[in-house]
């Protein structure tokens, strides 16, 4: 087996799906070539789908466990959310500690549209437009998020691989915000967007000498 092989061998046994693309992660810096990397990076991507196909295990559920592990760090931080600095916020252009919070929150709540409708209008013409909830205790914002997490894990779980491939729409007042296949929605749209708000307000806890929680290693590195 060639080095690229032994690579994707290794990969391939990974739980999670990984993505490599022109950078040289995991591999030494034996002057392999770009285009050697790209090669690399279809070969693993093919080699996991073969995988999934393998297993019979469904793209939602190679997920599932990213997902279980990111809104319990999630919810690690909403506990220390301090009531008394809601309206606290790091600039004038920021949005506060409260805002942040809820959106925390809600952003799980949308999971069920991402992946049973075909798009999400959140000012439909005609209709109502959605609002963010505004809740003022750290009790009732764990609820929510406990709530919001329950029935979007149920969603994922649900999902088929055909659902996923789907292309899904984001949209206000009628305008097209993005369009993206579900499983890149629920990538960027569900988790990386959380993240974001999450680091948000764990500078905004450090700012205000709250204990931020250990997330991915220790505190204080
Ligand atoms: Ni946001």
């Amino acid at each position: 087996m060639d080095d690229v092989g032994l690579t994707v061998a290794v990969y391939a046994d990974l739980r999670y799906p990984v993505l490599v693309s022109g950078g040289r992660q995991g591999l030494d810096d034996g002057g392999r070539a770009l285009e050697d990397d790209l090669k690399l990076s279809w070969c693993v991507q093919a080699a996991q789908f073969h995988r999934l196909e393998e297993t019979s295990m469904k793209y939602a559920e190679t997920v599932l466990p990213e997902f279980d592990a990111e809104m319990a760090l999630t919810r690690k931080v909403l506990e220390r959310v301090p009531e008394d600095k809601f309206d606290w916020r790091a600039h004038p252009k920021s949005n506060t500690v409260g805002w942040n919070a809820n959106h925390l929150a809600e952003i799980p709540g949308w999971v069920e549209a991402m992946l049973t409708l075909p798009s999400l209008d959140f000012a439909p013409p005609g209709g109502e437009p959605y609002r963010s909830p505004q809740l003022a205790t750290c009790q009732e914002i764990l609820d929510l998020f406990d709530r919001n997490v329950a029935a979007a894990r149920k969603a994922i779980a649900a999902a088929t691989d055909q659902d996923v491939a789907e292309q899904w729409s984001c949209l206000y007042a009628g305008e097209l915000l993005f369009t993206m296949p579900r499983a890149a929605v629920l990538r960027s749209f569900l988790l990386n967007h959380t993240i974001h708000h999450r680091a948000i307000l764990c500078v905004y806890l450090r700012l205000n000498d709250i204990p931020v929680p250990g997330l991915y290693e220790p505190v204080g590195r």
